[in-house]
């Protein structure tokens, strides 16, 4: 990009002023953290990545700017900012790289933590480096572990048999996310379902905790509800049903005990154990035959409401508590095994999927709420219940009461709160994880004893073959001088835990040790956490709403209430970036080669043109497709900026008061937006700056300068550069944040019309010169031309600056 002044302007060329600030940073250490308690703090973090071999792709940016613009702007401000990154260093990928190629997963890993580092370095990120970490170094998952033994101590750690997925033809046991329709995602072999020793943390006895406290948490709605979601509780009864055959009655869990007069058949799970005691000699076959099938497939997939619905009787019989009748006892796969007690009581007539498995076996329907009509499906609705002895006449809220309490009284019955949420299974047969600091009996594989925090650590040994054993034990256990050791407290020889803690478990805390990397005689000194925790702004994607997210907050939980940190929730804000497409609109993927590079952005570009591309796309929690006519477009605001204040001849004297005011106006905007996150909106209010400047062909020193710390935090590299041949020698990462004056920078307004079709139907006042997408959108807001538009497809926009806007429409497609 020229510019509009000739020869005399400079050149703009991001790859020498880039790498200069780059390496001044890193020399002078401009980002270490202060840790000055006469400042206010603040706490932002991005979640930090996966180490892959692929390297970083354009959407890691788009947060990690996001961020950097927040404490950038932040330490201009005055607050003292904790802006820290590392890596989520064990997993998957490097372990499958070990098992196809021999090198050690820490080898990879090494290599990938360095690729990732030399481009977030390239994107110029004011994180404070001197406080890395990697959760599969040593240094690290010590207290990773010394966490564990936090956790075994409070009884929230334990063995329990589970069932897994187990694959035979791979020989290993696979996460849900490996497994896709009842096979192994990598090579498409049966999956099956079966009980294995397993660790699991009780984050069920968090349960109401982890629930309730989402309320006072600055996050998005949407996550808050995956999560309430996840963790699922509902209210409603537990009832007992006396069968024929078994002494122990089946128990039920139903949200709806005031259906029980409905009630005309019970379904077990698969895994029931009262199947095989209570099948009958005619059924059993059958049954068997039934409960094998089911073995085979996922929770997913069996719960699916689409589904064609299967069973088959055990040829058993239990009572209705409430009126005496023979009820048929089924087995069917869409009850499962792990939520409330297995069994449920069918209730066509209340219950769609109870309906439909009634109608597709033949099994009565008998209303119990008036209002229904049952021939056509069930009736989800309230009204007073019919056929139900004491409870008719009653709607559902007294009816639940009355039959809970009633059978409570005959000792038949209780009321119960029941969660989707399960025990987190805590162990991976994997090589590249966390060891366990526990010792077991080598003759029947019980827990002898945990280490004590002075054992740590237990370091992973080297290993021959990363391959699964085939016996579903981790690879560790071949490797016999680890796995044996002469234990001095016991004096026995024990075993190892051969089992390796899952992915999630160094992400849970890493937070925690950014405040306080190096040290070695703790996890983190606690005055450290005590003036730097909770976290002020945590960014990331929305694909961690549940696991990481819920995870990391119950071990939080946990720590408070050992009080070893000082906050109940670790991440006051959380915001979720939106996903970036490809210029086609699609996901970017390999196969469809609508990858962007970041690297190939940087050199073509440069970084402050990219960061301040992905900032500039839109909204940032938006998803939004990339547009290479984008990145040139900022690229050629960036050469403009830099052509006119690096340009001696055109700083200095008085300033056009057109450019005052634009100038006040701008700082005033993008003070709000960067405040809250409105990335997009705070470039175009620099660009319209750039606008009016440009059009002066000259500004004031004094407005020079305010303009360059605005866009600092944007385009941090060109700003620098601009501040020193400005005269400063300081770096600019801590000079105040510039004021504008209210006079100056009140907006002038200007009434524009909005056409559908070349008919005015609304006329909005907005503020003078907004652009065409701003006033697009108001326009698209304003109610009379949302009514207009109903049922109607806009197919053109036409944009007259500071008149009217004109959009064509046809009749939508109808669906
Ligand atoms: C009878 C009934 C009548 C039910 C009615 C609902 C409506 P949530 O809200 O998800 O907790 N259920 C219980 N255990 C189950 C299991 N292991 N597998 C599949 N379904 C199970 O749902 C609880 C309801 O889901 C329970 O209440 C039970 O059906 C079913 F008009 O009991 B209900």
């Amino acid at each position: 990009m020229g510019s509009e002044r000739g020869a005399r302007a400079p050149r703009y060329d991001p790859a020498s002023i880039e790498g200069k600030w780059q390496e001044r940073w890193e020399r002078d250490k401009t980002f270490r953290t202060e840790n000055d308690p006469a400042k206010p703090k603040y706490y932002v973090l991005d979640m930090f990545p996966y180490p892959s071999g692929a390297g970083l792709h354009v959407g890691h940016p788009e947060g990690y700017t996001a961020t950097d613009i927040v404490a950038r702007h932040k330490r201009m401000r005055g607050f003292d900012v904790l802006h820290p990154m590392g890596w989520d260093s064990f997993g998957l990928p490097a372990e499958n790289h070990a098992i196809r190629t021999g090198t050690h997963p820490a080898e990879t890993t090494r290599r990938n933590i360095r690729t990732f580092k030399r481009q977030l370095k390239s994107l110029g990120f004011s994180y404070d480096w001197d406080r890395e970490i990697a959760t599969s170094h040593v240094g690290y998952y010590r207290w990773t572990q010394w966490i564990f033994i936090k956790l075994y101590e409070k009884g929230l750690a334990f063995e329990t048999e589970a069932p897994v997925n187990w694959c035979p033809a791979l020989g290993t046991v696979l996460a849900n996310e490996e497994v896709e329709g009842g096979r192994s995602a990598e090579g498409g072999h049966p999956v099956v379902r079966r009980p294995m020793r397993q660790w699991a943390l009780r984050i069920t006895e968090y349960a109401d905790r982890l629930l309730e406290d989402l309320d006072g948490l600055d996050w998005p709605a949407g996550v808050k509800e995956l999560q309430r979601n996840w963790i699922g509780r509902s209210t409603g009864a537990e009832i007992a049903f006396a069968a024929e055959g078994a002494r122990e009655p089946i128990r039920v869990f139903s949200t709806r005990p005031d259906t029980l007069f409905g009630a005309t058949y019970l379904v077990l799970a698969p895994e029931h154990p009262l199947v095989p005691v209570l099948a009958t000699e005619g059924a059993r076959r059958e049954v068997d035959a039934y409960v094998e099938r089911a073995a085979r497939k996922s929770d997913r997939e069996r719960t699916e409401d689409a589904r064609e619905k299967t069973g088959v009787p055990t040829g058993a019989f239990a009572a209705n508590p409430a009126n005496g009748r023979p009820l048929p006892v089924w087995v069917a796969d869409y009850v499962l095994a792990s939520y409330g007690t297995g069994a449920v009581m069918g209730v066509p007539s209340c219950d769609q999927r109870d309906w439909e498995f009634a109608r597709a076996f033949g099994l009565p329907v008998v209303d119990v709420i008036r209002g229904g009509d049952s021939s056509r499906g069930a009736f989800l609705g309230d009204g007073p219940h019919v056929n139900s002895g004491f409870l008719d006449g009653m709607l559902s809220g007294e009816a639940i009461e009355a039959m809970t309490g009633w059978l409570a009284e005959k000792g038949l019955g209780a009321a119960r709160v029941n969660y989707k949420l399960r025990d987190w299974l805590f162990s991976r047969q994997r090589y590249w994880g966390e060891p366990f600091p526990i010792l077991k009996d080598p003759e029947t594989g019980r827990v002898v004893r945990c280490l004590g925090p002075e054992e740590l650590p237990v370091v992973l040994p080297p290993v021959g073959s990363y391959e699964p054993s085939g016996t579903g034990e981790s690879p560790l256990a071949a490797v016999e001088d680890w796995v044996l050791v002469d234990d001095p407290v016991t004096g026995r020889r024990l075993r190892r835990e051969t089992h390796t803690m899952p992915q999630w478990a160094g992400s849970c805390w890493y937070y925690l040790r950014f405040l306080d990397p190096h040290d070695e005689e703790r996890p983190w000194d606690p005055a450290l956490e005590r003036r730097w925790m909770p976290v002020d702004l945590y960014v990331g994607g929305v694909e961690h709403a549940v696991l990481h997210l819920l995870y990391a907050r119950f071990w939080h939980k946990v720590l408070f209430d050992l009080g070893l940190v000082s906050t109940p929730e670790p991440f006051a804000k959380l915001v979720n970036q939106g996903m970036i497409l490809g210029e086609d609109g699609e996901k970017m993927s390999k196969s469809r080669g609508n990858v962007v590079n970041p690297d190939d952005v940087v050199a073509r570009h440069g970084a402050d043109a990219l960061r301040l591309y992905e900032m500039f796309m839109g909204p940032l929690t938006k998803t939004k497709p990339w547009q290479t006519k984008g990145v040139k477009g900022v690229a050629g605001f960036l050469a403009r900026t830099f052509a006119l204040l690096a340009s001696p001849g055109a700083v200095g004297g008085d300033d056009d008061p057109d450019v005052a005011r634009a100038l006040h106006r701008c700082v005033r905007k993008v003070t709000e937006d960067v405040e809250a996150l409105r990335f997009n909106t705070a470039i175009a209010a620099m660009m319209s700056f750039m606008g009016a400047a440009s059009k002066a062909g000259r500004v004031s020193k004094e407005t020079a300068e305010t303009f360059v710390l605005v866009l600092a935090p944007f385009a941090p590299h060109l700003a620098e550069e601009l501040w020193e041949r400005l005269g400063h020698r300081e770096s600019l990462a801590r000079e105040p944040w510039p004021e504008w004056d209210e006079g100056l920078a009140r907006e002038e307004t200007v009434v524009m019309a909005v056409q559908i079709d070349g008919r005015v139907r609304a006329k909005l006042r907005v503020p003078a010169g907004l652009g065409r997408e701003e006033f697009l959108a108001l326009a698209r807001e304003d109610a009379g031309v949302r009514r207009r538009l109903e049922g109607r497809t806009v197919v053109k926009e036409v944009f007259v600056p500071g008149r009217a806007a004109n959009l064509l429409t046809r009749p939508a497609m109808p669906d």
